[in-house]
């Protein structure tokens, strides 16, 4: 496998789950020739997202992250592609929806704004999370699947995408 080749973390969030907009998501993944790896549905518990959002866990808006990620389930996948991590934030848009490119998921599904989670009863939802960097990438995946989760298989797009 060539070393360009990686895997990445992706969550679907609660509030993607629960609008019924899963499917389009992963569709978008997929058309980009990403290879789904594994894939679960995970109601997340405060043990785990402290591990995920360890850099964030003391910060003000902690409380409100960890509410919004455990308000339901997200769909948890490992995706591999080349330069997956790079290339999964670029489909993914700017973390503040307000900000992302109206072409990126966060852009296309969402208009919220961490000005507008930070001053109402709202909860900063955006709608999908992709690891920032590789290392974090395998932090990741380490912390929210087994090895026996993640599957090997020949994609078609493996000889006709990469
Ligand atoms: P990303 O998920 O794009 O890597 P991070 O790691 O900066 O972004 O932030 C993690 C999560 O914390 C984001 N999904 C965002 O919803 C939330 N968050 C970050 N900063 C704020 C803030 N100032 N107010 C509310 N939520 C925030």
């Amino acid at each position: 496998m060539s070393e360009h080749v990686e895997q990445t973390f992706v969550a679907l969030k609660p509030d993607t789950v629960k609008r019924g907009i899963t499917g389009k998501i992963i569709t978008i993944f997929e058309e980009a020739g990403f290879k789904i790896c594994g894939m679960k549905m995970v109601w997340a518990d405060s043990d785990i997202l402290q591990q995920h959002y360890e850099e964030h866990v003391d910060k003000d808006f902690y409380e409100g992250l960890e509410e919004f990620m455990s308000s339901g389930p997200i769909i948890a996948m490992v995706l591999e592609g080349v330069n997956a991590v790079e290339n999964g934030r670029k489909l993914v848009g700017s973390t503040d929806p307000k900000d992302a490119d109206p072409s990126t998921i966060r852009g296309r599904f969402a208009h919220m704004s961490f000005d507008h989670a930070d001053s109402s009863d709202t909860l900063h939802k955006n709608v999908i999370h992709a690891s920032a960097e590789l290392d974090e990438a395998e932090r990741e995946i380490e912390i929210w699947f087994n090895d026996n989760e993640i599957h090997s298989f020949e994609h078609a797009h493996e000889s006709q995408v990469r």
